[in-house]
């Protein structure tokens, strides 16, 4: 009873949460986004507290990405601290930044007190090596080398900025493994904390950051020239006692802006306490004609657009979704990441899928159980919403003993959302999922 109660709390949750779809990930507590655009699909890195963490406790780095800014797919871990081989620390996997140059991924971490290190890979998905086998940077003086950004100028030159209480700026060689010059550090900059975020658009250069601890809003300053003068110019988001910490990512993404930060809301479904577990949140961001930024609401307060439909026609990771509170993704050898932990009475929602004019006749999933007896329901626009196909799962024999399983589907035309209810007599660990396909 009372796992049934819990249950509906969190069905609760999810529905509220869409609107805002704050925040973006739900199976991992995440923080400190790094979005990078590349081709049609915005890449996603992020750090990741544990789910124990009480304090910053952080061993590696995750990727997401998504092509409508809404249903986002888990890549898993890009990247640990066991990639830096000079490195002693087992935590302190900071906030990273990853830029493309010339067909290479560069992913530039921070490890706590240890510098800032450099990975290279041919594409987004890693994997990701240590070409230098040293910090890129480390000032061995105190611990203020955190949080990296890199940026190209139209002119080639690459510039690093990082820091905490100041930002601190090195230029890069075009290998962007290596650096040019001093390391400057700026004059203190008002409301400047953490996070730095530089780019450059229509000509002019942009520092976004984490403002004054705590609570952290996002401030942002300007510049004619990528080492300054730069002016504060004001909030991005203004910081608010609903979360403490915050850190910027931003990205223009098919014709809009979007700002991504940080908050504490997926643990506040489950605790008043304070714990260092995050997640990120993203918001459309607006600029004004002379290049300022228009104030963004707290995350809760925004609602998220989808850019585009979702297409169910394409075989789909059964770990893309836009809402799937309480659900955990794993990662084996052999079938790669799959979805896991799905309860009796949780969902899975995906935005604004694309089922055409004819509409789906089949649906087809990769899923182990090892009870079996029970069943994913799919329903469209909500977790209340029409049936359209029920797939009954057996026992396949073994957690990992993936079989493919179809069901006949009927009603499913148009755009809808998509929410995939659980259902089965044991309440916990019903099934792991791999994959899913809609036929028509
Ligand atoms: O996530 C660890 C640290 O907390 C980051 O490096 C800072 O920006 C703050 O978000």
């Amino acid at each position: 009873m009372k796992t049934r109660i819990l249950i509906s709390l969190f069905l609760l949750a999810g529905s509220l949460a869409l609107n805002a779809q704050d925040p973006i990930i739900q199976t991992k507590y995440t923080a400190d986004p790094a979005p990078m655009v590349y081709k049609d699909t915005v890449f996603l890195y992020t750090t990741h507290d544990e789910d124990d963490a009480d304090g910053f406790k952080m061993l590696d780095w995750l990727l997401y990405t998504s092509t409508d800014m809404v249903n986002w797919t888990d890549h898993g871990v890009v990247a640990t601290l066991k990639d830096f081989a000079w490195n002693p620390r087992v935590n302190g996997a900071w906030a990273l930044e990853v830029i493309e140059r010339n067909g290479k991924f560069y992913m530039y971490c921070p490890i706590h007190g240890n510098g800032i290190g450099v990975l290279v890979a041919d594409t987004p998905y890693g994997p990701f090596e240590d070409p230098i086998e040293k910090p890129l940077v480390w000032q061995k003086e105190h611990w203020n080398d955190i949080d990296p950004t890199v940026f190209i100028d139209d002119d080639g030159q690459a510039y690093m900025y990082w820091g905490n209480p100041d930002v601190y700026y090195v230029k890069l060689n075009e290998d962007m493994i290596s650096t040019s010059g001093e390391i400057v550090k700026l004059p203190k900059q008002l409301h400047y904390q953490e996070g730095p975020w530089c780019y450059k658009r229509n000509g002019r250069y942009y520092m976004a950051f984490a403002s004054t601890c705590c609570p952290e809003g996002i401030g942002y300053a300007m510049s004619d020239s990528p080492i300054g003068p730069w002016t504060t110019m004001g909030y991005i988001m203004e910081p608010t006692h609903r979360s403490r910490g915050n850190h910027p990512g931003i990205i223009d993404f098919k014709g809009k802006s979007y700002v991504f930060g940080l908050n504490y809301d997926l643990l506040r479904i489950d605790t008043p306490q304070h714990h260092e577990r995050r997640s990120v949140s993203v918001a459309e961001m607006k600029y004004n004609e002379d290049g300022t930024i228009q104030t963004v609401p707290y995350w809760k307060d925004t609602v998220l657009e989808q850019v585009g439909t979702f297409d169910p026609y394409q075989r789909v990771e059964a770990e893309t979704m836009a809402w799937g509170y309480g659900l955990k993704t794993a990662v084996s050898k052999k079938h790669g990441i799959y979805l896991t932990n799905i309860n009796d009475g949780e969902t899975l929602t995906l935005r604004g899928v694309d089922f055409g004019k004819r509409g789906a006749k089949k649906f087809t999933a990769e899923l182990a159980s090892v009870e079996g007896g029970c069943s994913i329901e799919i329903r469209l626009d909500s977790q209340q919403g029409t049936v359209v196909g029920k797939l009954d799962i057996p026992s396949t024999g073994g957690p990992k003993e993936f079989r493919e399983l179809s069901c006949p589907v009927k009603g499913a035309k148009g755009v809808h959302d998509l929410v995939f209810v659980f259902r089965g007599k044991t309440e916990t660990n019903l099934m792991n999922w791999n994959r899913w396909e809609f036929d028509f």
